[in-house]
């Protein structure tokens, strides 16, 4: 184990030859002491498209020595900001350059549309990493007046060190480069765990860590169960902080871990439950477009999935009809298809979630007005669902589905919808649509979101904060510098005697 292996695409007809290996210290490399393999499949077709080695437990402690040693040695504190931005910058331009394979072979594992994986995720991730790159030569601290004139004291904001990254598998690539980009300008040398279900695009991308002439060690990419690899880092002595993005259950798990072993930094970015609100004065047609971009997009496998979605009486049977009629023109098909809006979810055991929770709706009195049926035939398809009338202690109400089911129910009033909006124990994102700008500074104010969209849903920059309140977490923007750097205070004294 751990040759490559070339795979055929054959929709495009293109061969990709990647990594089956664990990738430390710039190679790909066995397992130390175990046989055990992670199979990946088509989720369009339930094939096997290959093996890769899954790490051990011992895996993970040789690829968190690489990182420590390139972290003492070639990276930290030893190599300049400038040199950080050059090779960040590189891996980008090297990304942007194989973008149509990259994409290809995350359709291939995860079963998005090609052209989305290729002008989205991958689009997002290059300008993720130049975005980043700018901030590496720029990380500077305080000078700060002290006592009397005998004293300053200066900060210098040091990088964290080594730094465990831990990764779904509903953006593989995105998810990789929203992580490995601040570390990485920072000066922190990185173990990342790819999701077992998606891994071979992080493995494809480690490549392209030599190519851009990273140093040995500080990049390591570990594809292992969660349960292994993934618990491994969180509770490793040598891991100065562990940045993670999955489920709250395993979010909860991490911090437990972190906080038995070292006390490592963890930052969490967890799931959710977004509520989407439409006013009587909304744009209806707008604002239909953007709920299905909210929970339709990425087949609703996002943690910011509008899948809540308040109505005002007044307009609501006109706008759910609107709503119906663009959610049928979805085209939900293998992600290889040109004409493909949507691709299957993930694996089998999100779709069995997925229809578990629509079986509970119905058992539960909701009324689905579109969807909610299996279709016959091979791959994890599932059709947009709304169910309507939907009440709020109803499972498809409170919990997250991360599948294309929308949650509708009806309100009168603004406090009313406020109130049905917040009423989770998520605070991730949330969205309002309304033609009255008061209404929408209010209501903005008043959602208990670390994201708010105002007529409009689901777009995200890199340039700003991107994260949540209550039971979720944060990244993106300078603030995700914070994250991976570590104030230090130094007070000098240059005149003050001590009898
Ligand atoms: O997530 P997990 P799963 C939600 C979504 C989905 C559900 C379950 O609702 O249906 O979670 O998905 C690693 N210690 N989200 O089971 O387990 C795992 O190997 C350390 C929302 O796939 O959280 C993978 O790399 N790590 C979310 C990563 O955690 C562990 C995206 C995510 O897997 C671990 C994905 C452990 N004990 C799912 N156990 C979002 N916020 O976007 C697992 N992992």
């Amino acid at each position: 184990m751990a040759q490559p292996v070339t795979i055929n695409i054959a929709a495009t007809g293109r061969k990709i030859t990647v990594p089956t290996g664990l990738f430390i210290n710039n190679e790909f490399v066995p397992s130390i002491d175990s046989q055990d393999t992670i199979q990946c499949i088509n989720p369009a077709t339930e094939e096997v498209i290959c093996s890769v080695v899954a790490g051990s437990e011992k895996d993970i402690d040789v690829a968190v020595a690489a990182a420590r040693k390139a972290y003492k040695t070639t990276w930290g504190k030893n190599v300049t900001g400038w040199e950080r931005s050059r090779l960040l910058n590189k891996l980008a331009d090297l990304i942007e350059r194989d973008a149509q394979e990259l994409a290809e072979l995350e359709t291939l594992n995860n079963g998005k549309p090609v052209k989305i994986a290729r002008d989205f995720d991958i689009g997002d991730s290059v300008q993720c990493l130049r975005y980043y790159a700018g901030f590496a030569d720029k990380i500077v601290g305080q000078s700060i007046e002290v006592d009397n004139k005998t004293k300053m004291a200066f900060t210098r904001h040091d990088p964290i060190g080594v730094c465990g990254q831990i990764i779904p598998w509903n953006y593989p690539i995105n998810m990789w480069s929203w992580k490995v980009a601040p570390a990485l300008a920072c000066g922190c040398t990185v173990v990342m765990k790819p999701s077992e279900i998606t891994p071979l695009t992080a493995l494809k991308l480690s490549e392209l860590i030599i190519e851009a002439g990273f140093p040995p060690g500080v990049v390591n990419t570990v594809p292992s169960l969660g349960s292994v690899g993934g618990a491994a880092l969180s509770s490793h002595m040598d891991v100065d902080k562990v940045a993670f993005t999955g489920s709250t259950v395993t979010g909860r798990r991490i911090m437990e871990a972190a906080a038995k072993s070292n006390l490592k930094k963890v930052t969490l970015e967890l799931g959710g439950k977004s509520p989407h609100i439409v006013f009587e004065s909304a744009d209806l047609d707008q604002a239909a477009n953007w709920t299905g971009l909210g929970i339709l997009y990425n087949t609703g496998q996002d943690c910011t999935a509008g899948s809540r979605l308040f109505v005002q009486d007044t307009i609501y049977d006109k706008f759910i009809n609107i709503l119906v009629e663009k959610f049928k023109q979805l085209k939900v098909t293998n992600g290889f298809d040109e004409e493909a809006g949507a691709g299957p979810v993930v694996s089998k055991m999100q779709y069995d979630k997925i229809f578990s929770y629509i079986e509970g709706g119905k058992q539960q009195g909701a009324k689905a007005v579109l969807g909610g049926e299996k279709r016959p035939g091979k791959g994890y398809f599932v059709d947009p669902t709304i169910f309507v009338d939907v009440k709020p202690d109803m499972k498809i109400a409170r919990d997250e589905i991360f599948g294309p089911v929308l949650a509708v129910a009806k309100f009168s009033t603004e406090e009313e919808a406020i109130a049905l909006a917040n009423d989770t124990s998520y605070g991730l994102g949330a969205g309002l649509h309304s033609n009255d700008a008061s209404q929408c500074m209010r209501v903005s104010q008043a959602l208990e979101a670390g994201t708010v969209w105002v007529n409009q849903y689901n777009l995200l920059n890199n340039n700003v904060p991107f994260g949540g309140k209550k039971q979720s977490g944060r990244e993106l923007g300078s603030y995700a510098l914070e994250e991976y750097t570590s104030v230090k205070a130094v007070h000098w004294n240059y005149g003050e005697k001590l009898d």
